[in-house]
């Protein structure tokens, strides 16, 4: 594996003109990614519609990724994009990858590429879950990134499979008494792995080393790896930007998305996580920390600290029954091999 200082210091895939908002953790995401794919060899990088997507083109005449101004030639350094359908994502990567296999196989293509898809929650596990659990079916080699806002952002924060229960959307505003979102997450890293994923990781970008070692091994996977990125968004989940990464690490601590790495034929491992509820900080930190949330919490205004709302108190401890569900299937299924 390459040192992280090393990585750190290369080129990233962004120039002027991305429309992310200020301070997206899918910004560092994506920049890590092109840090860790400026390896010397070609990447293809198939988009599906999402803020990832249409941040990276501004009409008419700004493209906000790529590295330098350098051409689809440039073998070592170049990092293509293919925009298609929102859905579409990892069957568009899948065909990239076969055609450069037979390419390969013909002798009309020397040169090896990596092949990224990336998508947004709402992308791979709502409309495009289909070419998502097709594409890790067949084995296919390439690397799947589900970029997990919880919602669909781009179009207006409508609920997705991804939504933590409670959470307020455009689809389940918690207002006038209704609660919020009601129904269970999707079980998506059990999911990948039961569809045959050779490497499934959760890693937020937030933990700099870790994510970029998982994105690292799962481009030398022999089979799909799947890398889902916790990505807390400002707009959505409502809160100041400058937050973003203490809301990750938050996250990942307190148990609703731990940071997890496993390997077909190694098993894996859930870090900085512990198993028992009373060794991780309370959920009533990650729950304040979002204007989604508030409807269940409210600020001590002695101690400053969260705490659950009287006629809310049901509801955060089902919460944290689910958290804690969460937390003890991952740590099961890194007991797979
Ligand atoms: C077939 C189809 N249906 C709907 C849309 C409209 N649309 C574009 S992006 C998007 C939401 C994307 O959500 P997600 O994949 O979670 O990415 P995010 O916007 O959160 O980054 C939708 C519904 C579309 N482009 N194509
Ligand atoms: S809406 Fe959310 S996910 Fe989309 S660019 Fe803004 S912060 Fe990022």
């Amino acid at each position: 594996m390459s040192g992280y200082k090393e990585i750190a210091l290369r080129e990233s895939c962004f120039r002027p003109g991305s429309t992310l908002c200020p301070g997206c953790m899918e910004s560092i995401a994506l920049q890590n990614v092109g840090r860790v794919t400026d390896n010397g060899v070609k990447t293809v990088f198939t988009l599906g519609t999402s803020c990832a997507e249409v941040s990276s083109l501004a009409f008419p005449n700004v493209v906000a990724w790529g590295r330098d101004y350098r051409s689809p030639d440039d073998y070592a350094k170049s990092f293509s994009i293919l925009h298609n359908v929102f859905e579409s994502a990892p069957t568009l990567a899948e065909a990239t990858r076969d055609v450069a296999d037979i390419l390969h196989d013909y002798g009309a293509m020397s040169q090896p590429i990596q092949v990224i898809a990336a998508s947004g929650d709402g992308g791979a596990l709502a409309i495009g879950l289909r070419s998502f659990l097709h594409t890790i079916s067949r084995r296919s080699r390439v690397t799947l990134l589900v970029l997990v806002n919880e919602i669909f952002a781009n179009t207006g924060f409508q609920y997705s499979p991804a939504t933590m229960p409670f959470a307020d959307t455009s689809t389940t505003p918690a207002m006038d008494g209704s609660l919020g979102n009601t129904r269970m997450p999707l079980d998506y890293i059990h999911l990948a792995i039961a569809a045959g994923a050779g490497m499934v990781s959760q890693v937020s970008p937030a933990y700099g080393k870790l994510y970029m070692t998982a994105v690292e091994r799962s481009l030398k996977c022999k089979e799909t790896a799947v890398i889902f990125v916790p990505a807390p968004c400002i707009s959505g989940w409502k809160f100041e930007d400058g937050e973003t990464v203490r809301i990750a690490e938050l996250g990942a601590q307190c148990g609703v998305f731990p940071s997890f790495i496993w390997e077909k034929g190694k098993g894996g491992s859930v870090k900085d996580c512990p198993r028992e509820q009373a060794d991780r900080p309370k959920i009533e930190n990650f729950l304040g920390s979002q204007r989604r949330f508030h409807h269940l919490v409210r600020k001590n205004p002695e101690t400053g600290a969260y705490e659950a709302r009287p006629e809310r108190a049901a509801d955060v401890e089902s919460l944290r029954g689910w958290v804690q569900s969460n937390v003890e299937r991952l740590y099961k299924l890194a007991e797979l091999t």
